[in-house]
């Protein structure tokens, strides 16, 4: 067997032995909470991707971090599968390692049994035999400043559902336990000073049976497929893909989910690598209510979950649609198994509309060549909401990092009555959704046409500064593309502007483009991008330093991932980790060097009743498009729907390239015809056919 790409996400025989050799080293009872892999190291890497018959490839090694119980110590480790060898083993102190979906679901069963939440359900209104009927969403407590980060502490949000088919965010408890993960018991409980009671308002539920009670489903939708008779024009080996012009690798970890490494665009038959990596690697979701204990809330999904950990298992024909392929994804269980989800990761084709176009309105010549994308989806539920993560690929260079949002909102009880005092608002009777944000963030490590030496500028549209009158704009309707490079880490601190529409440019000034003069690049365009609103000095302002500004851009270290830090749960943000270890000053010189661009972006959401029960999907659309990268536009070699000259047309349209869709039908009103060609048009783009 080949041994696996150094950057393939461990197997389950790799977790295996790792596993093994850290218990017969440091003990049976240790819980897992990640066994991944180490990527291997930059320097090693590039030599082995540039001469793999030749380099020393890189050795597998395992990243570990586990949990000794009763104290709770926590351990980081590194394990050299290859050689066999714990290379590294350090206690850390107050530090928590990332929750696994297995301490979420205990907490429930710790909290029905809690004689003091007990207590309070029977105080809100929930009959004591009903306890089977209360669930909880544990979340990482943030950070309490009664506590700190010595112990392990969830909050227990509370809620009671009636029937077991219900929405869960419907009918909230008013009420907070706190757990402790090393006592294995809730050792608080957050009472509010106003108690609001168990609300009896008519579930609205979104699933078949409560929709099939209410009237059904609309009956007028008719099947809609996307049929590939001749297969997929992706093909993929192992983990490396490859689809029209791109090439990439394709990892997974219990953190980010999807990891792309080494993507590269075959331009004329030459591989020219544009990102060394490119992921999701933070979020964070600050809650707008001030009002003890909601100010706690704050999610950080990937640090203190998991995105990887999350991962839904994808069905065929349902999270997506067409010909399909998956790729699994391997993870530890908390005592040291494995755990794979299956179809963690689907990927496969779409149509995408227009590629380009053009008429003569002369003589109505044109040509029409319609777009196709490769979609790779991730989607995870952290609790409540889902992430649908899709990494969309265009033929023309384009990358889209697209995430949709849906699930449901968070929720807590109102009384009759009460003012949500806008921090919130009443969606449903008695259901109060918490005014928040969602604020992902993006790690770009660019390596434009081979070079790791780059730089990142802004790019502002500016009109000119000279007036009306003047001799260099007498008309005064000049305009331009200001280009600023960024020279540190600190002036690299730069958000959106609306005046100038901004966006970022990641660029290799070493290769410059022979008609543009402009050095290669790929622009960073996205325009969700809403502040932070809680406020500076605010906990989650010191913990999420990243969300602080729009792009920052520091020199690439290995091993500088994690902008929140390594270990997120209950840090305090004294100091902030991460990001603002790693910048310090921020005045070395990010000019023409190994540089990591991170971009956070999401969306501000004040929920509405139409996000209730369940979120339609709000897409988030960023761009990575291609300036000064290609000679000229790269795919006027994809295949034309259709393609007739003015030539063509004088002689009665000899010779002109139809490909055009025979599958596709005309519809008279309402009324399919049949088949294209047979329904009585020739069945040609162009409309003086
Ligand atoms: N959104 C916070 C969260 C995620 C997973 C499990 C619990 C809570
Ligand atoms: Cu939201």
């Amino acid at each position: 067997m080949s041994p696996p790409h150094p950057f393939d996400p461990l197997s389950p025989a790799e977790i295996e032995s790792a596993v093994t050799l850290v218990k017969k080293a440091h003990g049976d009872s240790l819980l897992f909470h990640v066994v991944t892999l180490q990527e291997p190291r930059k320097a090693a890497m590039t030599a082995w991707l540039a001469a793999p018959e030749t380099a020393p490839r890189p050795a597998r090694v395992a990243e570990i971090v586990v949990i000794e119980n009763p104290a709770g110590t926590v351990y980081d480790g590194l394990v050299d599968i290859t050689a066999g060898t714990i290379t590294t083993w350090e206690k850390l102190s107050g530090m928590q390692p990332i929750i696994t979906m297995e301490e979420l679901q205990h907490v429930e069963l710790v909290v029905r049994n809690d004689p003091a939440v007990i207590e309070q359900c029977v105080l809100s209104g929930v009959a004591r035999e009903d306890m089977h009927k209360v669930y909880c969403d544990p979340w990482t407590i943030g950070y309490d400043e009664r506590y700190g980060s010595g112990t392990r502490l969830q909050q227990a949000l509370m809620y009671y559902r009636p029937d077991i088919d219900n929405t869960q965010y419907q009918y909230p408890l008013d009420f907070c336990p706190i757990y402790d993960g090393n006592k294995d018991a809730i050792v608080a409980i957050d009472i509010p000073k106003i108690r609001r009671p168990l609300r009896k308002d008519a579930p609205l539920d979104y699933h078949h049976l409560a929709q099939e009670k209410r009237g059904g489903y609309r009956t007028d939708l008719k099947p809609i497929n996307i049929s590939q008779p001749e297969g997929v024009s992706f093909d993929i080996e192992g983990n490396e893909v490859s689809w029209q012009n791109w090439r990439f690798h394709v990892g997974f970890n219990y953190r980010e989910g999807p990891v792309f490494n080494n993507v590269r665009y075959v331009d004329n038959g030459i591989e020219r690598p544009i990102f060394y990596r490119m992921s999701l690697v933070e979020m964070v979701v600050p809650y707008g209510n001030p009002e003890h204990p909601h100010q706690r809330k704050h999610a950080f999904d990937l640090g203190e979950y998991g995105a990887g950990y999350m991962s839904n298992s994808l069905s065929l024909g349902c999270d997506c649609k067409g010909s399909i392929s998956y790729l699994d994804a391997s993870m530890p269980t908390r005592a040291g198994g494995v755990r794979t989800i299956k179809n963690a990761i689907c990927i496969h084709e779409e149509d995408d509309g227009i590629l380009f176009k053009h008429t003569d309105f002369r003589d109505d010549s044109t040509i029409v060549t319609r777009a196709r994308k490769l979609i790779v989806q991730n989607i995870f539920t952290a609790a409540n909401y889902e992430y649908a993560v899709q990494w969309i690929f265009h033929q023309d260079g384009t990358i889209e990092p697209n995430v949709r949002l849906t699930g449901i909102l968070n929720t807590y009880v109102m009384n009759p009555g009460e003012d949500t005092n806008g921090w919130g608002t009443q969606v449903y009777p008695g259901v109060n959704a918490h005014n928040h944000q969602h604020l992902f963030c993006l790690r770009i490590n660019p390596n434009l046409d081979g070079g790791h030496q780059n730089s990142v500028f802004t790019s502002d549209a500016m009109p000119s500064p000279h007036p009306v009158g003047s001799v260099e704009n007498f008309y005064g309707n000049a305009f331009y593309a200001k280009r600023t490079r960024l020279e540190t880490p600190e002036q690299a601190k730069t958000n959106f502007d609306w005046s100038t529409m901004r966006t970022w440019d990641m660029v290799n000034e070493n290769k410059i483009h022979p008609y543009s003069g402009k050095p290669v690049s790929y622009k960073l365009v996205s325009r969700e991008v809403p502040m932070l609103l809680p406020q500076p000095q605010s906990l989650v302002w010191k913990r999420a330093a990243f969300a602080r500004h729009t792009v920052h851009v520091t020199k690439y270290e290995d091993d500088q991932l994690y902008p929140a830090g390594r270990h997120v749960p209950q840090t305090s943000g004294e100091p902030s980790l991460g990001m603002p270890e790693w910048i310090g000053e921020g005045k070395d010189s990010i000019v023409n060097t190994d540089v990591v661009l991170w971009h956070t972006f999401g969306l501000t959401h004040f929920p509405a009743p139409e996000d209730y029960p369940v979120m339609p999907a709000e897409p988030i659309v960023l761009l990575l498009r291609p300036r000064h990268f290609f000679t000229n536009n790269p795919v006027m070699d994809v295949p034309p729907s259709y393609s007739v000259t003015p030539s063509q047309i004088l002689a009665a349209k000899k010779g002109v390239y139809d490909a055009t869709d025979k599958m596709s039908t005309l519809v008279v009103s309402g009324k399919t015809n049949g088949a294209n060609g047979t329904n009585g048009t020739n069945g040609s783009c162009c409309k003086s056919s």
